[in-house]
Parts: structure tokens; sequence; C-alpha cells
């Protein structure tokens, strides 16, 4: 017989790893248990820092993921991470990748890594995301840190869901500037130029330093330089890491922060069951096909069309 949602979660709370991994694929599949999970789930979360990790496709994200939870171990802290690539819904490679590279973590007791894979709905895989994150913050992983690529619709719910968003870039062939015209300034708490020890980062630094500006709190988000190869600079992106975290904690843009991601996030939510429900009761009516067949003969125009459909579940909603 397979375990009650209560088991289940009594599992995730022990931080059990394969528990850990049934309740996220719940999350992932929206499986009839999921809101039933997050239900028990969610009182017991709430306490971790949570960290992404964002940027081009192969500044060396996984890489310094990888160091960053050698020295969280060292600090003597549990380490959840969630591996997000969009890419490996066409290919798979880059997944297989990470996952491999990151598999020296896996076996270890406090270290737990999982893959999500987008099911070509970005809204889909911040939701699974979140209740993921939510998931090994329960179990006492703290931080928990999810790896996205690109700034693309999820990597930026993503940045809103957690604590601090490290953009990871790297100094060569001018990709700092492309990916500051792709949007990550707004995104990153923290800047990293990794691969130092392949070119001197000294320039690339200066350059995104003074595209930065001091935040309201105060908080000037630093850039910091790394080699995830040699693990120089990791522990300083740690400290920093800390250093935001106690900022925000001190001058309340956290419970601010918090407040503003639980909006965006019920609106989100909200918004696609809504959007689900609705297609279901408008393909469903009698009318539909001879609604679309007469906006198709240009009987009907498509504004007037779909007003007239706004209003029809309107009055159904009565
Ligand atoms: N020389 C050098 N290579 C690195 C460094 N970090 C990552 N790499 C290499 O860059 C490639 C892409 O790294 P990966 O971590 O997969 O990048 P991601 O796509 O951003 O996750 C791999 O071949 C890594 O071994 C670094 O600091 N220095
Ligand atoms: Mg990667």
């Amino acid at each position: 017989m397979a375990p009650s949602v209560e088991e289940l979660t009594q599992h995730v709370l022990k931080g059990e790893h394969r528990a850990l991994a049934k309740a996220i694929s719940i999350m992932e599949t929206r499986g009839q248990s999921s809101r039933q999970l997050m239900k028990l789930i969610y009182p017991r979360s709430g306490n971790a820092f949570t960290i992404g990790f964002t940027g081009p496709t192969g500044t060396g994200k996984s890489s310094l993921v990888d160091k960053t939870i050698e020295e969280y171990r060292k600090r003597g802290r549990r380490v959840g991470v969630l591996a997000i690539d969009p890419s490996s819904a066409f290919t798979g490679g880059a997944l297989l990748g990470d996952r491999v590279r990151m598999m020296e973590h896996t076996l270890e007791k406090d270290v737990f890594i999982r893959s999500m894979a987008s099911r070509g709905d970005a809204g889909g895989l911040a939701r699974a995301a979140r209740n993921a994150i939510r998931i090994l913050d329960a179990a006492g992983m703290d931080p928990v840190i999810v790896e996205t690529v690109g700034a693309g619709q999820t990597e930026v719910q993503v940045a809103t869901t957690v604590d601090a968003t490290v953009v990871v870039l790297m100094s060569q062939l001018g990709d700092e500037v492309q990916a500051f015209k792709a949007g990550f300034t707004e995104i990153g708490d923290l800047f990293v130029v990794n691969k130092s020890d392949l070119v001197n980062p000294s320039k690339t630094m200066y350059n995104i330093a003074s595209g930065l500006k001091q935040r309201e709190d105060g908080w000037r988000p630093p850039v910091l330089k790394t080699s995830a190869l040699k693990g120089t600079g990791v522990a300083g992106l740690v400290d920093a890491l800390e250093k935001y975290r106690k900022h925000i904690d001190e001058h309340g843009s956290r419970e601010k922060m918090a407040r503003a991601k639980i909006e965006a996030e019920l609106v989100e939510t909200a918004y696609s069951d809504f959007y689900r429900e609705t297609v279901d009761r408008l393909k469903g009516q009698k009318d539909w096909d001879l609604l679309v067949d007469r906006v198709l003969k240009h009987q009907v125009d498509p504004e007037t069309a779909a007003s007239q459909l706004a209003r029809t579940i309107r009055k159904l909603d009565g």
C-alpha cells in the first residue's frame, strides 16, 4: 500500500531522501495529493535561507553550486539543491551533466540534490519549484539552493521566490554586456564573475559594478570573483551570502520582500488555476464550436465573441 500523505510528511520532516524525492514529484506532476501535502508541509517551512544561482549557460553555475555546497557543509549546514534547466526539456543533456557533476554530494546524508525539468509550462515549473523549496526547507535543509538558466520568465519567477539571487557571469566575449541587456541587473543581489583562472576578471567586475546602484534598504550588490574549477573565492561568496542574509533580516527587507513574494505567488497561482478551469468551461459550452465557426467565417469578430464568452462565464458564476 502506498504511504498516506501524513506518513509521507513525517518522512519528509525527518529528511529522508526517498520521501523528499517522492514529495517533490507529487508537486511537480501536481498529483492528487499535492494540495494536501502542501497543507501539511507549509506550516513547517519558512526557516531556510533560499538562494538562487542564475546566469547564462556555461558560466559555471553548476560547478559553483557544487563548491558552495562544500563550503556550507564545512560550516556544518545541511544543504538542499534544485537544478532547474529548461534546456533539458529538449535535450536532456544539460540535466544529465548537472546530475553527474553534482553526484558526489548526492551520496552524503546532509545534502539533497534534485533536478526539475520544465514540462513546457514556465508558470507550472516556478510553482513546482516554490513548493519543492518548501519541502527541502521543512526537511531542515538550510540553505536551499536553486540553479536556473538565463533570465526568462521562470528565472524571474524563481528569483522572486528566493531570498538571495546570485548572478553568475564570466569575462569572455563581452558576455557581461549581453547578460545585462538580458535583464540580470534587476534580479541580482550578488554578482559573481566566475572562471577567474582563465581571464583576469577586473575589467568585467568593474563594468558590472558601475551598472549597479545602492538599493533603498542600503544594500549594494557586491561583485565577486571565483574560480569554481580551483575553488577560489567560494568562501568569500558564502561569507557575502551570509552577510546579505543578516542584512535583509536586520533591515526588515526580508519581511517586506516576503510579503511581495507571497502576493505575487497568490496572484499567479490563483490565476493559473482559474485560467485552467475557465478554458475547460469555455470549451465545454454547447455553443463553443458554433461560436468558433462564426468567427472563422467572419460572421462575428473575435472581440465581440470573447466578450460574449466572458459574459456567459460570469452568468454561470451567478
Ligand atoms: N576554467 C574554468 N572552467 C570552469 C569554471 N567553472 C566551470 N567551468 C567549466 O565550464 C563548463 C560549464 O560549467 P557548468 O558548471 O556546467 O556551467 P553552467 O551551465 O553555468 O551550469 C564546464 O566545462 C566546467 O568545467 C572555472 O571557474 N574555471
Ligand atoms: Mg548548470
